[in-house]
Formats: structure tokens, sequence, C-alpha cells
């Protein structure tokens, strides 16, 4: 008999029995996969393979989309019907569709006739279709007409859409995958891409095994990125952007930037200069901890490369300067003029599976198709196209998500619609959170899972079909936009958001006035044509054509065959005269620092396994099997003062809460830092800070300051972590 390697054929590839597989696009992150889902002859889906002859990921898929089909299995704690109750923490009574929209219907118009308009706010997400978001906006900002309407992204993205406005006068990543093939220089800061965006990294991979060029990764945590690059980084929590101002301080003293770019295309090169002048690597190294040779190191090699580029992702937006360290990555790519070309690019990589479509079309931040409610054409346009009066639309934008849920402490919000996000987990100190929901009049939450920890404080559950059960567009992290199409029936009596939406506008006499097209290919259609014309233009698609072409990037406008690779080949920016703003961006330390009481950095973020909260792979595929434990990896030297051994139990405390976990020694982490993935439930987001950027709102998630003990009880403790981690 042979064993092992000696075995003829040791892996044996069980037959599904599939005879038909449909073609659609995956539904976690923002990489954009193209899938194809293997129906059996009972029309059951039974595997997922990735599409060969996309672009994106060259049939390739990671952990978490070759099992996607298993989310159409019955999968524990769908909701298969609407609940509702009176009083919150009564049991739940299942109901019908017209009663819990009538009560939706109804409960807003009480809340907006007794408090005004603006106190009934909504909350959406970056992982529905962009269809829907375009409808969502249509009902929040034109027919319910409240102002406090946001999405999740301002927990996730919202730092690079305000960095890249600032910069170039609009939201839209310039860059794309490709680039990594044309690159002479990569910088990669605070991105866990072989963990967070497999497939990119694969693509990145493959262009250097083809081509060797300098791979520098920024980020304090020795990761697997990290371990991969030429250069790593070990940058001291929340300093990036002293080490991005000391770069450009480098690049401009030796004469390597570019000054012909700059007079042609960007202003405010003056009072730039000024600023960076004052962080010579000397200094900058004090507060960011990359000495002074590797600084200019680093600067010379990024400014002598033909062409560089930058990739960043939370390390950078979820920061007290999450906004100014985009506009720092932005600066620097200006001086070396490396912005729309092959290969030079300051490229945010997206987080949800369509962030980008929320940002591009939901109105969140202001009218669709990147408007403005601060511009009165804007306005004038929109509430024409939709046949309502241009005074119903604010002309300011209201609050963000992060100052939505405050605003219930304080009494202005008294409703809240909550759809695809799961703030009690994944909001920072969720004890302040749950008081908050627990004080509204009303919360409806609309979700694929009625599981989901929000759901225990809400008075009405909508159940959402969720990713293929229905169709529409997701738009990746290089503007591609993606066809999801259908590949089986929602589950049970849940419905597609998009249906929810056009539902919840009937309850309302504006919203019976304007036309919510049925399906979502009539939304598109209707979107192209606000599209035309605009940097996003889509005019020029179709479903067909998406789906031939394996996804298009914008803008692609009437006629063109082809998407566009880049943003700015010409030059020329969004900003009214045409020119890119080089900004000052001066350094404030305004972050929770460990001190004798709290002696450790706190850092939070992903593992590869698990997404977000883990209403999904905490129960599909083998991610749970991988990790299925809220846990902390911790540095040995600080094991060994405090007595805590590998695998024994640590209680976390901050000036916030506690949490408890399983300590993983390892050198990943420096010695005064832990790090916690934050997808558990009652885990690391009742100990984080949170405390948000000026500009973006958005939730400095990777720094605060905790106290670590062994746990006393280590079988209580381990009860606990098993309580966190159930489904
Ligand atoms: N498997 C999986 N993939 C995902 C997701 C998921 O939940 N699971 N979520 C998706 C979403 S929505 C997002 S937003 C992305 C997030 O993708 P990433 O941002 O790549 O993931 P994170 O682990 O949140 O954080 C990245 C890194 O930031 C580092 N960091 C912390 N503080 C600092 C700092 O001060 N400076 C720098 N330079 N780095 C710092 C952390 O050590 C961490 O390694 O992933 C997407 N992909
Ligand atoms: N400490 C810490 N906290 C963080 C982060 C961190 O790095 N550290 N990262 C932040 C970031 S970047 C993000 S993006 C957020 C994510 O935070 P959340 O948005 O709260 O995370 P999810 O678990 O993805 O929540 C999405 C919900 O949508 C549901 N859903 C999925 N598909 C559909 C659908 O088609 N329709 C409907 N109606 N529902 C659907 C899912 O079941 C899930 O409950 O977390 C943030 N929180
Ligand atoms: S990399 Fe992202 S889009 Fe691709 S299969 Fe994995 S989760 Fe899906
Ligand atoms: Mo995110």
């Amino acid at each position: 008999m042979l064993f092992g390697r000696n075995q003829k054929n040791p892996i044996h590839i069980a037959d599904k029995g599939v005879v038909e597989w449909k073609y659609t696009t995956c539904g976690y992150c923002s990489t954009g996969c193209s899938i194809e889902v293997g129906l059996n002859a009972e029309g059951a889906p039974v595997a997922s393979r990735g599409v060969a002859d996309a672009d994106v990921n060259r049939g390739k898929l990671c952990i978490k989309g070759i099992f996607e089909h298993e989310l159409f299995r019955q999968t524990p704690g769908r909701g298969d019907q609407p609940l509702m109750r009176t009083q919150r923490f009564e049991p739940f009574r299942a109901t019908g569709w017209k009663e819990a929209l009538d009560t939706v219907g109804s409960e807003i118009r009480r809340i907006q006739g007794a408090y005004g308009r603006d106190s009934f706010a909504i909350v959406s997400t970056g992982q529905i279709m962009t269809e829907e978001f375009y409808t969502l906006g249509k009902l929040a900002r034109g027919v319910i007409g409240t102002n406090n309407y946001d999405g999740n992204t301002t927990l996730c993205m919202s730092s690079a859409v305000s960095g890249y406005k600032r910069s170039f006068g609009s939201d839209g990543p310039p860059g794309c995958y490709d680039d990594f093939d044309h690159t002479e220089c990569l910088l990669a800061i605070g991105s866990n891409l072989p963990e967070q965006h497999p497939i990119i990294y694969w693509r990145l991979k493959e262009a250097l095994e083809k081509r060797k060029f300098p791979v520098i990764v920024v980020d304090p945590r020795v990761t697997m990125f990290a371990q991969m690059a030429d250069i790593h980084l070990p940058v001291n929590p929340g300093t990036d952007l002293v080490l991005l101002n000391a770069l450009a301080h480098v690049i401009l003293k030796e004469g390597l930037h570019k000054p012909d770019y700059l007079a042609a295309h960007a202003e405010g090169f003056e009072e730039f200069k000024a600023l960076v002048e004052q962080y010579d690597p000397v200094t900058a190294a004090k507060i960011c901890g990359i000495d002074e040779d590797t600084i200019r190191n680093v600067a010379r090699v990024y400014a002598r490369a033909g062409a560089a580029m930058t990739i960043w992702t939370m390390g950078i937006n979820q920061s007290t300067h999450g906004s100014d360290g985009v506009v720092a990555i932005n600066n620097l790519n200006l001086i070396t003029g490396n912005i729309g070309k092959p290969g030079g690019s300051s490229l945010s990589i997206t987080g949800q599976c369509n962030a980008m479509g929320t940002r591009e079309w939901s109105s969140c931040s202001g009218l669709p198709g990147y408007r403005a409610l601060e511009k009165d054409q804007d306005r004038e346009e929109i509430a024409k196209f939709w046949g309502i009066d241009p005074s119903f639309f604010p002309k300011q934008r209201g609050m963000f998500m992060t100052d939505i849920l405050p605003a219930i402490e304080t009494g202005e919000i008294k409703g809240l619609w909550l759809i695809a996000t799961n703030p009690m987990t994944s909001m920072s100190n969720t004890a302040r959170i749950r008081k908050m929901l627990e004080k509204l009049e009303f919360l409806v939450v609309q979700d694929a899972y009625q599981d989901v920890e929000t759901n225990e404080y809400a008075h009405a559950f909508l159940p959402a079909a969720v990713w293929a059960e229905k169709e529409g567009c997701f738009t990746n992290t290089e503007r591609r936009v993606n066809l999801t199409r259908n590949v089986c029936p929602p589950h049970g009596d849940s419905k597609p958001d998009l249906w929810i939406f056009n539902e919840v506008a009937k309850r309302f006499e504006q919203g019976r006035q304007i036309r919510f097209p049925e399906n979502a290919e009539g939304v598109f259609e209707e979107m192209k044509k606000l599209s035309r014309g605009r940097l996003l233009d889509i005019s020029g698609m179709s479903y067909d054509k998406i789906e031939k072409a394996r996804g298009l990037q914008w803008p692609c406008a009437d006629g063109a065959d082809q998407g566009s690779a880049r943003l700015y080949a010409d030059g020329v920016f969004q900003h009214p005269n045409g020119k890119a703003k080089l900004i000052p961006l001066p350094f404030i330390d305004n972050n929770e620092r460990p001190d004798a009481e709290y002696p450790f950095w706190l850092n939070t973020g992903r593992v590869v396994e698990h997404f977000h909260t883990r209403t999904r792979t905490g129960k599909v595929g083998n991610g749970n099997k991988f990790s299925p434990t809220p846990y902390m990896e911790m540095n040995p030297d600080a094991a060994v003062r405090l007595g805590i051994r590998h695998g024994e139990y640590a209680r976390l405390t901050s000036r916030r809460g506690d949490a408890v976990v399983m300590v993983q020694l390892t050198q990943r982490v420096a010695p005064d830092a832990v790090f916690i993935p934050f997808h558990f439930h009652e885990c690391v987001n009742r100990v984080s800070l949170g405390l948000l950027d000026p500009h973006s709102r958005q939730p400095a998630y990777k720094q605060c300051a905790v106290h670590i003990e062994r746990s006393a009880d280590q079988d209580e403790a381990a009860r606990q972590n098993v309580a966190a981690r159930a489904y």
C-alpha cells in the first residue's frame, strides 16, 4: 500500500454533480472576483469556482469565495419572515410584509411629524447592490427627506473619500490592479493585503514573478505582507502622517520632485513646502519610530522609480488623521508625478464588496453620481430628474453614522433604520452603543440574518435576500462595475433590499409620485442617464456588456467598448480650476496613548478566515473551524512579565470596558502592543475608543490604551470566550 506523497492520487475531489454554472460576483470584499456557482440537478447550489477569463481573479478565489455557495443553504439565523414587537425585549412575533411595511411607514411619519424630518435617521452599508443604493438614496433624500442618512462606510472608507476630495476635487480611486505590472516601487501603508484582499495580493505576486520591484510595507505589526516586503517600516501607531511628511521633506530637499508636473497640474506648492520643511528625518524619527537613514532611503527609492504607487487600507483610514493620511499619500504622489500613469498611483484598497457603489450612487453624503447637496445645480438637476421640488433637499449634508448614534443619546434622533450593518459588534464602545439603541422610540433592522446582535434592540425586523439571491452591480477597488447575477431565489419569505425600498416608498405620498423602477436593470438604466458626461460615466455599460467583459471600469461613456483603466491621465483634476491641491498637514498628537495604568497599545483588525461580524463566515465554509475563538496576539516578552502563557486567557481593560481573550504569543507585535481581530461579538469593541477623524468622522479603531492581566479564573474565562464565539 502506498501512503502520503507516494500515493498516486492523494487528493480526491468529490463529484458534486454540477449540471449548470451560473456567473456572478463575489459578495465579500472589494476585490471583485468573478465567481461561478454550480447548481446540481435539483437546482441546489453546491460549488463555487473562479471565472478563468475574468481579468480580476483569473480563475482564483480565496477561502471565503470558494465556499460562498453555502450561504444559500439553510444556514442558522437567516431571516425568513418579518418580525415585530411593540415593546423591546418582548419576544418577536412573526408577521406578514404588509403589516411590517405599513408599520415602518407609519412610525417614520409619526416620528418625523412629532420631532421634525431629521429626527428619523437611516444608516446603510457597503454590502448591497448599487441599484439598491441608488433606490435607497431616492427614498431617503427624495421621499422620506431626512438629512441624517449615512452608511457604515464611515467606519471604513470615509477617510479615503474625504482625502480624494480634498486633493483631487472628487472621490474615485485613480489607479487599478494592472498598475502592479508597470510600477517600479510599491509602498503599502496599513494594509494586510494577503489576508484581507488575497486575490489582489496574488495579482501583486504574479507581477513580482515577472519583474522584480521593491515592496515597502508600513505597519506596526509584522503582518504576512510585512514578512514578504523588501523593507518593513514598523511605524509607531497613528504616526504615518509624520512619516509621509518626512518622505516629502527629503524628496524636496534633494530635488527629486517633478517641478514641471506640479507647475502644470497642482497648486499650493509653496505652503506645502513650508510645512514639510519642519518634518526633517531627525525630528520625524523621534515621533514615527522609523530611523532617519531609512526615511531617506525610502524617499529616494520611491522618488527615483520611473513609476511608483501607494496602496493603503485601514491602517491609514482608521486613524485620527485618516483623511490627512490620505491627503499626505496624494501629496507624495503629486510631487513625484505619480498620478494617472501606468504604475503610478494613489490607490486606496476598498473594503466591502460594494463600498464603492455606495460612495458613487447612494446619496449618503450628497446626491447620486458624485453630486453634492451643497451645489445648487446638482440639487436642481436631481430634483428635476426625480420630479420633486429642489427645496425639499437640504443645502448641506447631515450627520455621519458616527454622529448619528451619539445624537440618539442627546435626543436629536428618535428613530433609526439600519440596513446591512451590525453596530452592536462593529462600533467602538459597545456599552454606549447599547444605551443609544435602547433609547430609540423605533428601530428597524433590515438584515439577511435575524440573529444579528443589533436585532436584539429592534422593534421591527425586515428579512433581506442575500448576495446572489438577487441581481445588481458592485463596483470594486479599481472602479470596475461587476454584475452579480441572480443564482437562486431568496431564502424563505425574505425579499431583495430593492423590493423593500420600493415598497416603503409606496407608503409615502411623495413616494407614490416618483418613479421607482421595479427591477434592478431598470434602475441601472436610470443611473446611466444620470452618469452621462460625469467622472463616473457608466452610460456605455449594460448588464450583458458587463457580464461579457467580466466587469467594466468607469468612466465608460456611451459608445465606448471598453472602460478606463485610470483617472487623471491627462492631469486634469476635478477642482474647478482643473488642478490638484497640495495641502500642508500639521501632525496633532491627539490619540489616547499608553500610560502607567493602561500600558499597552491596542490594535484591531481582521483575519483571513472571517468577514466582519461573522454573520456569514461564522457559519459557512471552514473559516470558523480555522479561527473559532476571540484571541489576542501578544509579544512573549510582555507575557512573561505578566505571567501569561500561550493559550491562556487574559482580561483586557480600557477606560470604556473589558473583554476576555485567548492569548497567542507571537513576535508579530511589539512588546508594548497587542492585536485583536474585531470579528467577535462582545469582544474588542467593548474596549476600543474610536476617536473620530475631524474631516471624515471615521473612528480610529486601531489605537487606544489598555491594561492586561491574566484571567484569575481560567475556566470562567474559557466559558466567556466560548459565549463570544457562539453560533
Ligand atoms: N478576510 C477578510 N477580508 C476582508 C474583510 C474581513 O473582515 N475579512 N473586510 C473587508 C473590509 S470592509 C476592509 S475595510 C478591509 C480592511 O483591510 P485591511 O485594512 O488590510 O485590514 P485590517 O486588519 O483592518 O488593518 C490593516 C493593518 O493596519 C495595521 N495598522 C494598525 N495601526 C496602524 C498604523 O498606525 N499605521 C499603519 N500604517 N498601519 C496600522 C494593522 O496592524 C493591520 O495589519 O478588508 C476587507 N477584506
Ligand atoms: N475594532 C474594529 N472595529 C471595526 C473595524 C476594525 O478594523 N476594528 N472595521 C470597521 C470596518 S472597516 C467596517 S466595514 C465595519 C463593518 O461593520 P458592519 O457593517 O457592522 O459589519 P457586517 O458584519 O459586515 O454587517 C453587515 C450586515 O449586513 C448583513 N447583510 C449581508 N448582505 C446583506 C444584504 O444583501 N442585505 C441586507 N439587508 N443585509 C445583508 C450581514 O448579515 C451583516 O449583519 O466594521 C468596522 N468596525
Ligand atoms: S478576494 Fe475578496 S472578492 Fe475575491 S474571492 Fe476572496 S472575498 Fe471574494
Ligand atoms: Mo471596511
